[in-house]
């Protein structure tokens, strides 16, 4: 009777004090009611292993394998505690700290010992959370709101690329049609001597076409000097229709105005003054000056502008190129000398001998007194080798175009690829840029995307800490733990040690700045700093941590 007693005195108090559902975590709280069967009240192991007695769940005493049957005693091994922490954000812990005697900073709220051992801290754990919390919401706006201008910036680079890139596809295409065309003409000048040029040259059609040529510069000139004095008298008569005074009542300065007004299609400044008067803003310039563009459009005229553009084109032309052009469409074969025909007959290989051969038995002919000088550089041999150099001008051209378009195309790519400047292109607009820090003894200098360097306050050489290399490989590519860190390596190095190697790692803030240096392994350097390229939208990152 006593044992009995005393066992109800020591189990009773712990019996009231637990409840079923105490630290049981809030996914599994409908879990934790009472089966009955019959008149027992009874309740099942969440493994489904063990029908228990419902008076021995949180007994503190372990009934299931799984330790389910004691969510809020220390009784089974393996159980887990939830702490409900009131006020702030619930924890889980494992039971074996439950009762022990110490007071768990994850349970804010006391509640993994018994009432009245810890105290309930909650409401202030929970004001200095939420006022962190609200300080880096405020953080991530605003970096957002950069971040997204970096994303917009990324768009604009992809359309500016990609009309660049239809652009040099464009130009390529011209230039192998140029380089073709050259080619021919070159080949061509290799096959013709230098009497036979001359001789072409005095063809009435070539000689007109240069005076043509001189007479379309002559124009264009003259032109050019009409255009600005029409300018400059429309400004003066402009300043004198806004600027005199009707009051005078000059009729030589009212009809100097009403003259201009006409022949430049302007509404009379005496009506314009008074609709401005009235409020109304009517003074748009009539319609004459459409109807002269008419005029101009008429099939056999050109339009300024046109003219501006074929005018260039036109006086840009190569006449020897053209007039070589012109034989080859007509074709004399017959004139030719034999001579000076070998070189279409040639294998190519046999060619540079040839016209050593050529270039040498012509200076004896000259020397001879046989055949006249060839002075002018743009005639004979020295034609063709002339056109050679036009052609590999232009396939140097080529190639120049070519190449731009490759690096036009690969910028296109990187730009919104995750391992590159990031999958909404966020990186790019921080493509290159350096950013320093100041240690007193050394300025480290980080070109993004490039590469890092440390250099010596106080003079001295600087060293190279490396070149970028690659985000966190670490983490999966589109992450933001994939774009917290960059790995710049293969820089200077050391004395008697590895390549230098820099490590970036990046967190969100409004700014793109460096924090502080370390040289955690010899030669290994760690910076820290901020960039808003970091700062997802709010809403994402809620989602995150919820
Ligand atoms: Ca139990
Ligand atoms: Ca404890």
């Amino acid at each position: 009777m006593l044992h009995w007693l005393l066992l109800t005195a020591i189990s009773l108090p712990a019996l009231a004090a637990v409840d079923k559902t105490h630290g049981v975590q809030p996914h599994l709280i409908t879990k934790y009611v009472v089966e009955t069967s019959g008149a027992r009240q009874t309740w099942t192991c969440l493994d489904g292993s063990k029908q228990i007695p419902w008076s021995a769940v949180n007994d503190d005493y372990c009934d299931c394998p799984d330790g389910s049957d004691e969510p809020g005693t220390s009784a089974c091994p393996n159980g887990i505690f939830y702490c409900k922490n009131t006020g702030h954000t619930g924890a889980t812990i494992r039971s074996s700290r439950v009762n022990d005697g110490l007071c768990e900073p994850e349970c804010c709220d006391g509640s993994d010992e018994a009432p009245g051992v810890c105290p309930d801290r909650c409401k202030e754990a929970g004001e200095e959370y939420r006022k962190k919390r609200e300080a880096e919401i405020r953080l991530r706006k605003t970096g957002s709101k950069i971040r997204a201008s970096y994303i917009a910036f990324a768009h604009k680079e992809k359309k500016r690329l990609e009309a660049l890139i239809i652009d040099l596809e464009q130009e390529i295409a011209m230039r192998e049609k140029e380089v073709e065309r050259l080619r021919d003409i070159a080949v061509h000048a290799e096959s013709l001597s230098a009497s036979e040029l001359e001789r072409k040259k005095q063809s009435p059609l070539y000689q007109s076409l240069l005076e043509q040529h001189t007479a379309l510069k002559s124009l264009q000139h003259e032109y050019k000097k009409h255009l600005e004095r029409e300018q400059a008298l429309g400004d003066i008569l402009d300043s004198l229709r806004t600027g005199y005074n009707p009051n005078y009542q000059d009729m030589a300065v009212l009809e100097a105005v009403r003259g201009w007004e006409t022949l430049a299609g302007l509404p009379h400044i005496n009506d314009v003054r008074k609709s401005e008067d009235e409020g109304s803003a009517s003074g748009t310039p009539q319609s004459s000056k459409e109807e002269d563009k008419k005029d101009d459009t008429d099939e056999e005229f050109w339009s300024a502008e046109r003219i501006e553009r074929e005018l260039g084109k036109l006086l840009k032309v190569d006449h020897v190129s053209l007039l070589l052009e012109h034989e080859k469409l007509v074709g004399e074969p017959s004139s030719r000398s034999i001579l000076f025909d070998v070189t279409s007959y040639l294998p190519d290989a046999f060619i540079p001998t040839y016209l050593t051969f050529r270039e040498n038995l012509l200076s004896w002919l000259e020397l001879l007194g046989i055949k006249a000088g060839s002075a002018d550089p743009s005639s004979g041999i020295s034609l063709a080798s002339h056109a050679r150099q036009v052609l590999s001008d232009a396939e140097h051209s080529l190639k120049l175009t070519q190449d731009e378009l490759q690096t036009a195309q690969e910028d296109l790519s990187d730009l919104f690829d995750p391992e590159g400047f990031g999958a909404e292109g966020e990186w790019k607009k921080l493509d290159s840029l350096c950013l320093e820090l100041d240690t007193g003894e050394y300025t480290y200098e980080v070109c993004l995307f490039d590469e890092a360097r440390q250099k010596p306050n106080k003079g001295g050489a600087s060293f190279s800490l490396g070149k970028f290399t690659s985000w966190n490989k670490l983490a999966e590519p589109g992450t933001p733990e994939y774009y917290s860190k960059q790995r710049y390596t293969q820089g200077a190095k050391c004395w008697n040690g590895p390549q230098r190697s820099l490590e970036l790692i990046l967190t969100c803030g409004t700014e793109n700045v460096l924090h502080a240096v370390s040289e955690p392994e010899k030669c290994e350097y760690r910076i820290t700093g901020t960039s808003p390229a970091l700062c997802l939208p709010v809403d994402d990152t809620k989602r995150d941590e919820l």
